[in-house]
Protein backbone atom coordinates (compact mmCIF):
# COMPACT_ATOMS: atom_id res chain seq x y z
CA UNK A 1 0.00 0.00 0.00
CA UNK A 2 1.64 3.34 -1.13
CA UNK A 3 1.83 5.84 1.21
CA UNK A 4 0.06 9.38 0.31
CA UNK A 5 1.52 12.36 -0.32
CA UNK A 6 0.64 13.85 2.89
CA UNK A 7 2.14 10.24 4.35
CA UNK A 8 5.27 10.86 2.08
CA UNK A 9 5.32 14.56 3.16
CA UNK A 10 5.87 14.04 6.53
CA UNK A 11 8.26 10.87 6.86
CA UNK A 12 10.38 13.44 4.17
CA UNK A 13 9.94 15.99 6.73
CA UNK A 14 11.50 14.09 9.81
CA UNK A 15 14.29 12.53 7.79
CA UNK A 16 14.99 16.10 6.72
CA UNK A 17 15.27 17.23 10.23
CA UNK A 18 17.63 14.35 11.45
CA UNK A 19 19.90 14.76 8.88
CA UNK A 20 23.14 13.02 9.59
CA UNK A 21 22.05 11.88 12.70
CA UNK A 22 19.90 9.23 11.19
CA UNK A 23 22.74 6.53 11.66
CA UNK A 24 23.02 7.65 15.60
CA UNK A 25 19.39 6.82 15.64
CA UNK A 26 19.15 3.29 13.74
CA UNK A 27 22.00 2.31 16.30
CA UNK A 28 19.95 3.54 19.14
CA UNK A 29 17.24 1.36 17.93
CA UNK A 30 19.59 -1.54 17.45
CA UNK A 31 20.58 -1.28 21.03
CA UNK A 32 16.85 -1.25 22.04
CA UNK A 33 15.67 -4.25 20.30
CA UNK A 34 18.52 -6.08 21.68
CA UNK A 35 18.22 -4.97 25.12
CA UNK A 36 14.11 -5.01 25.15
CA UNK A 37 13.99 -8.71 22.86
CA UNK A 38 17.13 -10.32 23.38
CA UNK A 39 16.41 -13.14 20.77
CA UNK A 40 16.94 -10.49 17.96
CA UNK A 41 20.66 -10.95 19.24
CA UNK A 42 20.84 -14.62 17.62
CA UNK A 43 21.84 -12.97 14.06
CA UNK A 44 24.09 -11.19 15.21
CA UNK A 45 26.59 -13.58 17.61
CA UNK A 46 30.00 -12.96 15.40
CA UNK A 47 29.97 -8.78 16.14
CA UNK A 48 30.49 -6.82 18.97
CA UNK A 49 26.81 -6.26 20.43
CA UNK A 50 27.78 -3.28 23.55
CA UNK A 51 25.84 -0.41 23.11
CA UNK A 52 28.41 2.20 21.16
CA UNK A 53 30.67 -0.48 19.85
CA UNK A 54 32.21 0.47 16.22
CA UNK A 55 30.22 -2.31 14.71
CA UNK A 56 27.30 -1.47 16.24
CA UNK A 57 27.42 1.90 14.92
CA UNK A 58 28.51 1.16 11.53
CA UNK A 59 25.58 -1.47 11.35
CA UNK A 60 23.31 1.03 12.59
CA UNK A 61 24.73 3.56 10.00
CA UNK A 62 24.20 0.71 6.93
CA UNK A 63 20.85 0.39 8.45
CA UNK A 64 20.12 4.17 8.16
CA UNK A 65 21.50 3.70 4.80
CA UNK A 66 18.96 1.38 3.38
CA UNK A 67 16.18 2.91 5.07
CA UNK A 68 17.35 6.22 3.27
CA UNK A 69 17.69 4.45 0.15
CA UNK A 70 14.40 2.98 0.45
CA UNK A 71 13.04 6.73 0.67
CA UNK A 72 14.17 8.15 -2.02
CA UNK A 73 13.09 4.85 -4.37
CA UNK A 74 9.21 4.63 -2.84
CA UNK A 75 8.26 3.74 -6.79
CA UNK A 76 10.59 0.37 -6.57
CA UNK A 77 11.29 -0.68 -3.52
CA UNK A 78 11.18 -4.37 -4.44
CA UNK A 79 13.62 -3.61 -7.08
CA UNK A 80 16.12 -1.67 -5.10
CA UNK A 81 15.75 -3.81 -1.98
CA UNK A 82 16.32 -6.75 -3.75
CA UNK A 83 20.04 -7.48 -2.82
CA UNK A 84 19.00 -6.99 0.96
CA UNK A 85 15.69 -9.12 0.47
CA UNK A 86 18.08 -12.19 -0.67
CA UNK A 87 20.44 -11.50 2.28
CA UNK A 88 17.57 -11.27 4.87
CA UNK A 89 15.09 -14.02 3.38
CA UNK A 90 17.41 -16.61 1.90
CA UNK A 91 20.88 -16.18 4.04
CA UNK A 92 20.02 -14.96 7.04
CA UNK A 93 16.20 -16.21 6.89
CA UNK A 94 15.23 -13.46 9.63
CA UNK A 95 11.81 -14.02 10.86
CA UNK A 96 9.32 -11.43 10.09
CA UNK A 97 8.16 -10.75 13.90
CA UNK A 98 11.63 -9.67 14.15
CA UNK A 99 11.57 -6.89 11.78
CA UNK A 100 8.25 -5.97 13.58
CA UNK A 101 10.55 -5.86 16.56
CA UNK A 102 13.17 -3.48 15.05
CA UNK A 103 10.76 -1.16 13.58
CA UNK A 104 8.83 -0.69 16.91
CA UNK A 105 11.94 0.03 18.68
CA UNK A 106 12.88 2.59 15.60
CA UNK A 107 9.48 4.05 16.31
CA UNK A 108 10.06 4.29 20.04
CA UNK A 109 13.71 5.64 19.21
CA UNK A 110 12.44 8.04 17.21
CA UNK A 111 9.13 9.44 19.59
CA UNK A 112 11.77 10.00 21.81
CA UNK A 113 14.22 12.60 20.09
CA UNK A 114 11.34 14.07 18.52
CA UNK A 115 8.50 14.38 20.73
CA UNK A 116 7.28 17.10 19.54
CA UNK A 117 6.94 15.67 15.63
CA UNK A 118 5.73 12.37 17.00
CA UNK A 119 2.14 13.37 16.55
CA UNK A 120 -0.23 10.52 15.54
CA UNK A 121 -0.21 11.81 11.57
CA UNK A 122 3.67 11.29 12.09
CA UNK A 123 3.22 7.58 13.39
CA UNK A 124 1.05 6.29 11.66
CA UNK A 125 3.26 7.64 8.43
CA UNK A 126 6.67 6.21 9.76
CA UNK A 127 4.95 2.59 10.59
CA UNK A 128 3.51 2.76 7.05
CA UNK A 129 6.50 3.43 5.19
CA UNK A 130 8.19 0.63 7.58
CA UNK A 131 5.81 -1.98 6.69
CA UNK A 132 6.33 -1.02 2.76
CA UNK A 133 10.34 -1.48 3.28
CA UNK A 134 9.52 -4.86 4.94
CA UNK A 135 7.27 -5.99 2.74
CA UNK A 136 9.64 -5.48 -0.16
CA UNK A 137 12.43 -7.25 2.22
CA UNK A 138 10.25 -10.21 3.13
CA UNK A 139 7.89 -10.55 0.18
CA UNK A 140 8.97 -8.93 -2.57
CA UNK A 141 6.23 -6.32 -2.65
CA UNK A 142 4.61 -3.72 -1.32
NI1 LIG B 1 19.56 -6.23 8.36
C1 LIG B 1 22.82 -6.75 7.39
C2 LIG B 1 19.40 -3.50 6.29
C3 LIG B 1 16.32 -5.64 9.36
C4 LIG B 1 19.80 -8.75 10.63
N1 LIG B 1 20.87 -5.31 7.09
C5 LIG B 1 22.17 -5.66 6.86
C6 LIG B 1 22.77 -4.71 5.94
C7 LIG B 1 21.81 -3.79 5.64
C8 LIG B 1 20.60 -4.19 6.36
C9 LIG B 1 21.93 -2.59 4.71
C10 LIG B 1 24.21 -4.72 5.44
C11 LIG B 1 24.27 -5.52 4.16
C12 LIG B 1 25.69 -5.59 3.62
O1 LIG B 1 26.63 -5.34 4.36
O2 LIG B 1 25.80 -5.89 2.42
N2 LIG B 1 18.12 -4.84 7.91
C13 LIG B 1 18.25 -3.84 6.99
C14 LIG B 1 16.98 -3.13 6.89
C15 LIG B 1 16.13 -3.74 7.76
C16 LIG B 1 16.85 -4.81 8.40
C17 LIG B 1 16.74 -1.94 5.97
C18 LIG B 1 14.72 -3.40 8.08
C19 LIG B 1 14.28 -2.15 8.12
N3 LIG B 1 18.29 -7.05 9.72
C20 LIG B 1 17.01 -6.65 10.01
C21 LIG B 1 16.48 -7.44 11.09
C22 LIG B 1 17.45 -8.31 11.46
C23 LIG B 1 18.60 -8.07 10.59
C24 LIG B 1 15.08 -7.28 11.67
C25 LIG B 1 17.46 -9.35 12.54
C26 LIG B 1 16.90 -9.15 13.73
N4 LIG B 1 21.04 -7.53 8.90
C27 LIG B 1 20.91 -8.48 9.87
C28 LIG B 1 22.18 -9.20 9.97
C29 LIG B 1 23.06 -8.63 9.03
C30 LIG B 1 22.30 -7.58 8.37
C31 LIG B 1 22.48 -10.36 10.92
C32 LIG B 1 24.51 -9.01 8.75
C33 LIG B 1 25.37 -8.24 9.74
C34 LIG B 1 26.84 -8.44 9.48
O3 LIG B 1 27.59 -7.45 9.41
O4 LIG B 1 27.27 -9.59 9.39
Amino acid sequence: MALSPAELAVVHALWRKMGSNVGIYTSEALERTFAAFPSTKTYFQHLDLSPGSAQMKAHGQKLADALAQALSHLDDLPGVLAPLRDLHGQQLRVAPADFQLLGHCLLVTLARHYPGDFSPAMHASLQKFLGCVFSALLFGDH
